[in-house]
């Protein structure tokens, strides 16, 4: 990795700072051309110590660009364990972008997305799991989401995934011992033990696997759906959920019209929230544009709210909604409880029905905590909630629980050896993807291109 990198690290738009990264052999010279120190004990970047912070100003063909503060880190302990410089300069588009183009101009090329990140992964630093941890806890939503992310980063799944990789290649290093003496078979028990160890791996990859969805939740958040009749209060709910007037309410039946979108901290989960139309038959184009868009955001939501007015009778209509959901996980919400309740329910409905108003606020909380409890998995072992995997390792690790299967399957029907070792293979080569051992130029791409650019 010969080239110098550099990219804006801190959002674009107006802020108090701004910090510009440099990565690479030529970090420190690069910085050198633009970078006037100023003050007492000034020294040249070139010259500075390892972690140390130097005023100075940004200058390019002679002209003063800004005043900055910067950071000299030597490797081996720099983020990308090259050596990196960080300015961090005044806020606002302009700035940053100046002293950015001094740095390109100066022998600096633009980073791509994610190229920090995947240097100290390609340098060793970091594994592929932790690298992915890294975007996580950029893009996490709540302190849960967020907690988890760090374990990852810190190496949890990471340590489980190596020692179920290892377990799986010091069984390969036993078949293949066999396989350079092909007269002798492999003795009974010695098979039997190979057999209890990778069903030992299978169960292993089984409760990882039982991970993922929570990793998604955490990850990409719930999407959860509001509908009911018209005036039920489904805007009102959605308003009281996020704890903000997002959506127009009116005693008008038909006020929504387009859905809308927004995201909620529900117990440290992230709960994408939409407000519908509903799904009136009558009505005018619009109307009927709003209904569509309630179908459509039906058929991409993990759970739906069905918002039900108790100070009104049971209708047709509220049974058609009725079977509509019944596939999906839902939670009936009688809502308006502070009036007069007419509301029968019909019996055996099958559904969380949980009172609410959302006048007096009254079953809102109750509410928040039958929806973690819907989606979030109780049963998971207190250990796993620090691994939760993302879809990626999802999709390798039932490649490998496949292949390990397979496996067992060969050796019990008494398959050659060799093709035994093949399955096998298969499968450690899956688990080593996870954290990266086994990826390819295509794989790495596809990840770090997911990153923005400066991390
Ligand atoms: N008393 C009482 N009124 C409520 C409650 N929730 C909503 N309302 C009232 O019911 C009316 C309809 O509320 P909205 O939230 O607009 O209902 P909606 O289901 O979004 O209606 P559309 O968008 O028209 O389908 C408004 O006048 C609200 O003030 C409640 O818990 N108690
Ligand atoms: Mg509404």
């Amino acid at each position: 990795m010969e080239d110098t990198i550099a990219a804006i690290s801190t959002p674009v738009g107006e802020a108090g700072l701004a910090v510009v990264r440099l990565s690479g052999a030529g970090a420190l010279e690069v910085a050198d051309r633009c970078f006037v120190p100023l003050g007492r004990g000034r020294v040249r970047v070139c010259e500075a110590a390892s972690h140390t912070v130097h005023y100075g100003k940004m200058v390019s063909c002679g002209r003063r660009l800004d005043e900055v503060m910067l950071t000299v880190y030597h490797p081996p302990r720099t983020f990308t364990r090259e050596p990196m410089v960080e300015i961090s300069c005044h806020g606002g588009i302009l700035p940053a972008k100046l002293v950015l183009d001094a740095l390109l101009a100066a022998g600096a090329r633009m980073a791509e997305p994610g190229e920090f990140t995947k240097r100290a992964f390609l340098n060793g630093r970091i594994d592929l799991a932790q690298a992915e941890a890294v975007a996580d806890i950029i893009h996490s939503r709540t302190e849960l989401a967020l907690e988890a992310a760090n374990e990852q980063l810190e190496g949890r799944l990471s340590r489980r995934i190596n020692l179920l990789r290892d377990d799986l290649m010091s069984v390969l290093a036993h078949l293949e011992a066999h396989l350079d003496f092909p007269d002798e078979d492999i003795q009974p028990d010695a098979q039997e033990k190979i057999r209890a160890r990778l069903e030992e791996a299978l169960g292993f990859m089984g409760e990882l696997l039982r991970t993922a969805n929570e990793g998604r939740i955490l990850r990409r958040g719930i999407r959860a759906v509001i509908v009911g009749r018209p005036n039920a209060g489904k805007s009102s709910l959605l308003n009281e959920l996020l704890g903000q007037d997002r959506a127009i309410v009116s005693p008008l039946a038909g006020t929504t019209r387009d859905t809308i979108e927004e995201t909620a901290n529900i117990r440290g989960l992230p709960v994408v929230f939409i407000d519908t139309a509903g799904l009136r038959v009558a009505g005018d184009a619009i109307e009927q544009e709003g209904v569509r868009r309630t179908r459509e955001a039906l058929a991409r939501v993990e759970l739906v709210l069905h918002v039900l007015d108790a100070s009104d009778l049971w209708t047709p209509e509220d049974t058609a909604h009725l079977e509509e959901f019944s596939g999906k996980k839902r939670i009936l919400i009688r809502n308006k409880i502070d009036l007069r309740a007419r509301m029968e329910m019909p019996p055996g409905i099958g559904s969380r029905v949980i009172d609410v108003s959302c006048v007096s606020g009254q079953g809102i909380e109750p509410l928040k905590d039958s929806i973690k409890e819907l989606v979030w998995a109780g049963e998971l072992q207190a250990g796993m909630l620090q691994v939760m995997i993302n879809s990626r390792h999802q999709e390798a690790l039932n490649r490998a629980r496949e292949a390990t299967r397979r496996t067992i399957e060969a050796m019990d029907g008494g398959a050659p050896l060799d093709l035994v070792a093949i399955d096998l293979r298969i499968a450690t080569g899956a688990v080593g993807e996870i954290v990266g051992k086994t990826a390819t130029e295509d794989l790495l791409d596809s990840i770090f291109s997911q990153f923005c650019i400066g991390k």
